[in-house]
């Protein structure tokens, strides 16, 4: 569960929305759950502000081509990036083997851009329990990596970097 402050939008540092640029990767693998995530961190950033031109939608294969998709998206000016992507596990190791490069590729391209590179893949055991994060019981997991990556944006603007 999300904590009460960050469930509620509230952030420590005001965001500055102007001239800042977003881009958003989306998987296609399970796109009838990352389509819904897209919708929801869509919806974030309007609402605090940033312009729908201002953001940049890359579309990719599946979960693993997320850090891929955020480096070039960085290449593009990028002041963060939201990765969003589903693995459902199945019967083999693929789930492992995604989930991993996916958590891991996130973190590099985010530390090597010294930028918010945020982690909006859902790992689960069931489809079930997909669309419970996808704008169901468990909230939307899109929306809140885009909170994540405006609470981001909001400590660098107040460390002035
Ligand atoms: C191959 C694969 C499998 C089995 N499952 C998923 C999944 O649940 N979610 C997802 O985003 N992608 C999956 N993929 C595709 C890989 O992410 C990747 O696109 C391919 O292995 C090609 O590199």
């Amino acid at each position: 569960m999300a904590t009460a402050s960050f469930s509620q939008g509230q952030f420590p540092y005001i965001l500055h929305p102007e001239n800042l640029k977003i881009g958003v990767v989306v998987a296609d693998w399970n796109k009838h759950i990352t389509e819904k995530l897209l919708i929801g961190a869509i919806k974030i950033l309007h609402e605090r502000g940033i312009q729908q031109q201002n953001i940049e939608i890359l579309r990719v294969p599946g979960s693993f081509e997320l850090p891929h998709g955020a480096q070039m998206l960085f290449n593009e000016n990028c002041d963060a990036v939201i990765c969003l992507g589903c693995v459902i596990q199945g019967d083999t190791p693929h789930f492992d083997f995604v989930c991993q490069a996916a958590a891991d590729g996130i973190l590099q391209v985010g530390l090597t851009a010294e930028k918010p590179c945020v982690f909006g893949v859902i790992t689960t055991l069931t489809e079930e329990q997909a669309q419970e994060r996808a704008g169901g019981k468990h909230g939307n997991k899109g929306a809140e990596a885009a909170l994540t990556a405006c609470w981001m944006i909001s400590a660098r603007q107040h460390l002035n970097q």
